[in-house]
């Protein structure tokens, strides 16, 4: 009796999990085929709420379903408790970052079990452990051994109100976002670490991801890194000792450089700046304060008016020996390539532009209106078979850059470059890099977008840098047998951002001693960034109660890759560069035995509500918590499956879950009406119910690996529709059909609700779980749709055959029959006087 109550199925059930554990990835003695399902783990900012409700329950879907197909899953969960939040929210709150980020924690773990996720929950890790972060730090030094962590000073944003350190966000139009103030460029000597190493393995090796990875992700990854191709050109400096080199992509162009621009910002500029006049000195002076003022993105804006300083010094063409002017100006940034273009007005749009604005000449090397087949100019004669020049003239004079502000960038003929003319781009490029690598002023060179990882912070809540500042200078690792370092308590410090680390002000902590000499020594105030957290906690999972290794070798050799990661777009870029990159340090220390992290890569959709993405500051969140007890979790995660295609974003408003409710409501009474025992012939049950219930067996494992949740949700809706529709006016709750409908929707419903699941599996007379029962195997014959040959006749002649299916109505079957070609041919418009119809064989009509 009773009706369906989800609130109490769903604690009877989660009791149940929790007293016999039955997720818990198998060990050793576990022979099964393993798969790796991982969720991108949580910040504990905060309430779970429905976009985590979505990333959790798809998680929950593939790890399920391994489990039914035989495999030794790990799911495991964990949290990316370090960072910002807990110490803005102990900055706001005067609470304590630890105090609060453990309280979060708890409640996050209390809404996952009540979310009916299967976990192993012997594995839990929270990054903010010392347990944890000991390895972070091990990894730190690790990279430190293998040159991979390096120091330099480099600019941050600082608003001199605030005394802070803004991130690039927070400023806006060069001001302070929260007070108005101006902001400047301040150096800090920061920790850094080398993936720019890296680089063109992880280019590479993005190729091995391909149709494994959303295309999007990959390509956001190959922009990031940036790879240019070209030539490195030295170019003398006069009254300067060492020559400037400049990274082109044209380096065919370098007849056509008419001067030369370096970032006002560099080393460079200040060098060549200062050997010149007082005058120049002081204009060069105000102009960098000016340039501190403008963001990276708003130097490379095309629609901003040039501005720049003449330095009033020469550099010298190594191809042709002329001299070319030195200026300064922003839109060339420091910190790529070399800091330094030779600028080619003419095939360059921001030198044409800079040209056009200062009044420096433009010359142009490459003809464009000049047609290419394949690599080669087409080159026009003059009637003595030379290049014809006046056609040549006529041509470039409507295309003249000097004139229409427009660079000529494409591709053409070389002309007035000397050897080079008559080549094409391509060849001149191949051509001029030999030239100058033959003369030893150029060489082939690559450049990248991607930056060293900045990995210090000048905040509290993170990884402690596990170095030592001696008194003599040095700079040495902490020894092993001192580490974990870890924090001290927050109480008393000054947690504001105030450019300085908060742990410098723990002179406690921050004193100890050189480990080579015994004298006083101080620590690395600052911490580390979380990225470094989260760039290899899918290790830790293997083994994350081990005090004596970060992970284990030999568990990596056999979980990972992670097969399954499953997550938010948000990720797309840094985090997975960063777990890349580290995977590859691993690789090379001989610590892990592949390359890449994540075999296979998911990112779902935002959940919305009033068109934009839930947060706590837009006002717009629906809590995870609230929605447990109703409408229930069951309802919640399939209601979300059910939504739409999962890479898509979903409007909450959209979401049905009281749809979703009477589906489960639906799907649990047919189990209970099932009146058939457990050992029942199946064989013996309903032919076209069982057809239903194979073809679901058939259909859903190839649209579960292809992420299609939703229509396995709505091919179990019309599962349970036929066996409701065989209950009530069918072969009965008797038939053999019904109980093994039944029982395949009990198991397959286990992916989107599985305490409705378990629940349908009892009341089956089962023993629990339904979530470790496998996949049951589709009856072949089952899903051949058989079919039988109907005649058509006319006037009792056989005027056509039909294959139709052997359970074809009268209706249908006449349909198809008039529909027929042969047969309209054959009625050539006569009319039918008499119909008969017997299915599944004969159609008969008769004409007058
Ligand atoms: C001469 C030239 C001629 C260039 C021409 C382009 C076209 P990507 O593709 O983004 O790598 N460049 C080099 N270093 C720079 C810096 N630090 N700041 C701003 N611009 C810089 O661009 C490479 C091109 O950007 C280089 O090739 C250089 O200009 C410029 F017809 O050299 B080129």
């Amino acid at each position: 009796g009773g009706g369906y109550d989800a609130y109490a199925i769903q604690q009877k059930w989660q009791a149940r999990w929790a007293e016999s554990d039955p997720f818990r990835a198998g060990g050793t003695g576990d022979s099964r085929p393993r798969k790796y399902v991982l969720g991108m783990f949580p910040y504990p900012s905060g309430d779970l709420h429905m976009g985590h409700a979505e990333n959790y329950a798809y998680v929950d879907v593939v790890a399920r379903f391994w489990r039914h197909r035989g495999y030794n899953v790990l799911n495991p969960i964990g949290w990316d408790s370090f960072g910002l939040p807990a110490e803005n929210a102990a900055i706001q709150r005067g609470a304590d970052p630890r105090e609060w980020t453990y309280a979060n924690i708890e409640q996050h773990k209390r809404s996952f079990r009540e979310y009916g996720s299967s976990y192993d929950w012997s594995r839990i890790l929270h990054t903010s452990d010392p347990e944890y972060y000991r390895w972070n730090q091990w990894l730190f030094q690790l990279l430190y051994e293998r040159g991979l962590a390096y120091r330099k000073e480099s600019p941050v944003n600082w608003c001199p109100n605030d005394q802070t350190v803004l991130a690039n966000e927070q400023v806006v139009d060069g001001h302070c976002e929260r007070c108005g103030a101006e902001v400047v460029k301040k150096k800090l000597t920061q920790w850094y670490f080398k993936i720019t190493d890296y680089a063109d393995r992880l280019l590479d090796d993005l190729n091995q991801l391909e149709g494994f990875w959303p295309q999007k992700v990959i390509r956001m990854q190959r922009n990031w890194i940036g790879r240019s191709v070209g030539a490195d050109i030295d170019f003398e400096i006069e009254g300067h000792p060492e020559k400037v080199t400049v990274f082109s992509t044209r380096p065919d162009t370098l007849h056509g450089a008419t001067f030369m621009v370096v970032a006002p910002d560099s080393d460079l500029a200040a060098e060549l700046a200062s050997g010149s006049s007082a005058e120049v000195r002081m204009r060069f002076q105000d102009y960098l304060t000016n340039v501190g003022r403008s963001s990276e993105i708003e130097r490379q804006s095309t629609d901003r008016p040039k501005t720049g300083v003449f330095l009033e010094r020469w550099a010298i063409n190594p191809i042709n020996g002329e001299r070319l002017p030195i200026w300064a100006a922003d839109y060339v940034l420091a910190d790529y390539g070399h800091g330094a273009v030779m600028a080619v007005p003419a095939h360059d749009q921001r030198d044409l532009d800079f040209a056009r604005a200062f009044d420096l000449p433009i010359k142009v090397v490459v003809d464009t209106t000049a047609p290419i087949t394949g690599a080669i100019p087409v080159i026009e004669l003059d009637e003595n078979g030379e290049p014809s020049e006046s056609a040549l003239e006529e041509s470039l004079a409507d295309i003249d850059p000097a004139r229409t502000g427009i660079a000529l960038t494409g591709d053409g003929r070389m002309i007035n470059s000397g050897s080079l003319d008559g080549l094409s781009k391509r060849h001149a490029i191949a051509r001029i890099t030999e030239e100058l690598a033959a003369a030893g002023t150029g060489r082939a060179s690559k450049s990248y977008r991607l930056r060293d990882w900045l990995i210090s912070r000048q905040r509290f809540w993170g990884t402690p840098i596990p170095m030592i500042h001696t008194q003599d200078g040095r700079i040495v690792p902490v020894p092993a047998d001192q580490l974990p370092l870890t924090l001290p308590d927050a109480e008393g410090l000054d947690l504001t951002p105030k450019g300085t680390s908060p742990l410098g002000g723990a002179t406690e902590w921050m004193t100890t001693t050189d480990p080579e000499t015994g004298e006083p020594a101080l620590r690395d105030a600052d911490t580390m960034d979380t990225f470094v957290d989260s760039s290899w906690y899918f290790l830790r999972f293997l083994t994350p109660n081990d005090a004596d290794e970060a992970f284990s070798t030999a568990e990596a050799a056999k979980w990972a890759p992670v097969d399954s990661y499953i997550g938010g777009v948000e990720h797309a870029i840094l985090h997975l560069l960063y777990a890349r990159f580290i995977t590859k340090v691993l690789f090379d220390a001989g610590l892990v035995d592949f390359t890449e992290p994540f075999s296979s890569l998911v990112n779902q959709g935002m959940v919305l509500l009033g068109g934009s993405k839930m947060s706590k500051s837009k006002g717009n969140l629906v809590e995870f918590s609230a929605s447990m007890r109703e409408p229930g979790a069951d309802a919640v995660r399939t209601a979300i499956a059910f939504a739409g295609p999962v890479e898509d974003d979903i409007n909450w408003e959209d979401v049905s879950t009281t749809g979703a409710q009477k589906f489960l409501a639906r799907a649990w009474r047919v189990a209970h009406d099932v009146q058939s025992d457990p050992d029942v012939v199946w064989a013996e049950g309903d032919e076209s119910l069982r057809r239903v219930t194979h073809r679901l067996l058939a259909d859903a494992p190839s649209l579960v690996e292809q992420t299609k949740f939703n229509v396995v949700v709505a091919r179990l809706m019309e599962l349970v529709n036929a066996t409701r529709k065989a209950i009530d006016s069918g072969p009965g709750k008797a038939d053999p059909a019904v109980r093994e409908a039944a029982e395949v929707t009990a198991m397959v419903l286990d992916l989107f609700a599985p305490h409705t699941a378990e629940e349908m599996w009892e009341t089956l007379g089962y023993e629990p779980f339904v979530g470790l029962v496998p996949w049951r195997a589709p009856d072949p014959t089952l899903l051949v749709e058989d079919t039988v040959t109907a005649v058509v006749q006319i006037d009792g002649k056989v005027r056509a055959t039909l294959e139709v299916s052997a359970r074809i109505d009268a209706k249908d079957l006449e349909a198809l029959a008039r529909a027929d070609a042969r047969v309209q041919r054959a009625l050539a418009g006569r009319e039918i006087t008499r119909t008969v119809v017997r299915p599944p064989k004969v159609v008969s009509f008769s004409t007058n």
